[in-house]
């Protein structure tokens, strides 16, 4: 149990075990002719009237009033086995309060998290059932000596009423506490996360969400915690781990995310997710200007004091060897991501969705697609020019390739108009940026730069219409001429394009 729910708890037990206590006593104390309970319990009833305002004081007087009833029953010359009656009755209700079933605040198995005292299902109810809980806790026990409470119940119920009484003063001011506070708690934490993170992106099965799972060290995995029913600042997970419910002091974005969809566990830190996707044909140069880019964005965002933190694939190691990229594989899944974060900027998620070339080809399987290509904050497609001189040059069926940057490009646009349910008058307002990569290869500088632009260029070598439905499907549509390798290295202008329109941060950086 946490703290929080130790403490509310706590409170009404404490409160409740001391008024049937002294309701124990006062009946002792008359059953021995000491004193006469109505007396003492008048007095009683005048200083919780004075401290409560009367509630407290009409469920305390129904109390009593019940056990003088029962009290009454009793012939007065059997004062002792009347003693040896109220106390089993006294000590079964205390019994009740303080069994696993008053306390049992654990989650169901989808969101294996504690409740609060006060905002449990039915808690209200449960809190209420606390005195009655000796006949649980038997029955529990083996069933059949759930006969004793049973048989105790006239002498348990003034003592549980009394504490009910007690219990449902003190759940109601808790509760209303608990819930001012939940509710101005939960308001402002949802209002930062619309306004920082918005959304997460698994980066295994590409699926969007408000929020991921979280996955707690003892591996169970719940909901993401935010200020509810289970906590205000903080949750605890139904092995008594704590977890930060707000992320005031960031420490609920380390937290391990868990993807709801394929419940892999993946990296989302609450960062903003800005997705690009690369397309272009086998060997066009997409891995190798991805790296590139990497490597400059983590370059700049150093210049600016901002902290870059890259997935396997985009690891200083493996940019410094991008000369040597392989192609990618044929069916690799993971998108690659690149966390920045700095003291004066909410934590952004670059994510990269790099698939092999192959996967373009009019014959193959689209299935990838659908997962790639439904949320993205801009494309990059990548031509490279000497295959394109190449294929136009050639005499050979080839001409008629599948990899021409018009068949790729119709290819991938046919798959993202469905994707997306677009008509076809419809432009998508995606950025779309095409690169003429290799540019530092002397030959593909000369085809390229022989021509004023990109798109004469490729007009001049037979791919006119990749010109022209781009500029039919996409609204804001830009050519670049890139080097991903050498001197002169310039792909993160690409990027920088495509987030300048996305996000004001990093369009300060790049
Ligand atoms: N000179 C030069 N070579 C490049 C450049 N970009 C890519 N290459 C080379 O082109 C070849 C293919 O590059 P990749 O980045 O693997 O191409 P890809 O589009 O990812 O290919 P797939 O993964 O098969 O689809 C590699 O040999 C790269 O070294 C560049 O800017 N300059
Ligand atoms: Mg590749
Ligand atoms: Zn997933
Ligand atoms: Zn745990």
């Amino acid at each position: 149990m946490n703290k929080t729910n130790k403490a509310l708890m706590g409170t009404a037990v404490l409160i409740a075990v001391v008024y049937c206590s002294l309701t124990f006593l006062l009946t002792a104390a008359d059953l021995f002719g000491k004193t006469s309970a109505d007396e003492l319990g008048i007095q009683i009833l005048n200083l919780a009237n004075l401290l409560s305002g009367g509630d407290l004081a009409s469920g305390l007087g129904f109390g009593l009033g019940s056990l003088s009833f029962y009290y009454g029953l009793l012939p007065t010359d059997v004062g002792t086995s009347a003693m040896v009656f109220l106390t089993v009755g006294f000590l079964l209700t205390i019994l009740g309060i303080a069994s696993p079933a008053s306390r049992d605040l654990k989650g169901p198995a989808d969101d294996p998290q504690e409740f609060l005292f006060t905002h449990r299902p039915l808690a209200i109810v449960k809190c209420l059932l606390m005195p009655w809980n000796s006949l649980v806790l038997f029955w529990n026990f083996k069933k059949a000596p759930v006969i004793l409470p049973i048989i105790f119940l006239p002498f348990i119920a003034p003592f549980a009423l009394v504490a009910d009484a007690v219990l449902l003063v003190v759940f109601a001011i808790e509760w209303a506490v608990m819930t001012a506070k939940i509710s101005s708690a939960s308001k402002r934490d949802k209002r930062n996360y619309d306004f920082y993170t918005q959304y997460a992106v698994c980066p295994k099965c590409k699926m969007n969400f408000y929020q991921p799972l979280i996955k707690c060290r003892c591996d169970l995995v719940m909901k993401y915690p935010v200020p509810n029913a289970c906590g205000v600042v903080f949750h605890t997970c139904n092995n008594g781990h704590k977890i930060p419910s707000t992320n005031a002091d960031g420490f609920r974005s380390k937290l391990q995310s868990v993807c709801p969809y394929c419940r892999e566990d993946i990296e989302t830190h609450e960062a903003k997710p800005l997705v690009i996707s690369l397309v272009g044909a086998s060997g066009s140069g997409k891995t190798t200007l991805m790296l590139s880019a990497v490597e400059g964005i983590c370059v700049k965002a150093k210049e600016k004091g901002v902290l870059s933190e890259p997935s396997k694939g985009l690891s200083p190691a493996v940019v410094a060897a991008r000369e040597h990229t392989a192609p990618t594989v044929p069916g690799e899944r993971d998108s690659e991501c690149l966390f920045l974060r700095s003291r004066d900027m909410s934590e952004k998620e670059l994510l990269i969705n790099d698939i092999s070339g192959l996967e373009f080809e009019p014959d193959r399987d689209k299935t990838l697609f659908e997962e790639y290509y439904k949320y993205n904050d801009g494309i990059i497609f990548a031509i490279d020019p000497l295959a394109v001189v190449a294929i136009h040059n050639s005499q050979s069926p080839a001409k008629g390739s599948k990899a021409t940057p018009v068949n790729v490009l119709e290819s991938f646009y046919h798959m993202f108009t469905e994707i997306n349910g677009y008509g076809p008058s419809v432009k998508s307002t995606v950025p779309f940026a095409v690169a003429m990569t290799k540019m530092d290869d002397p030959r593909a500088a000369s085809a390229v730069d022989a021509e004023k632009t990109p798109e004469a260029f490729l007009s001049k070598y037979g791919q006119d219409a990749f010109v022209k439905i781009a500029g039919a499907a996409f609204e804001n549509t830009k050519y670049f001429k890139v080097s991903s390798l050498g001197q002169r290295q310039n792909a993160t202008e690409l990027f920088a394009w495509i987030l300048a329109s996305n996000d004001e941060d990093l369009k300060n950086i790049l």
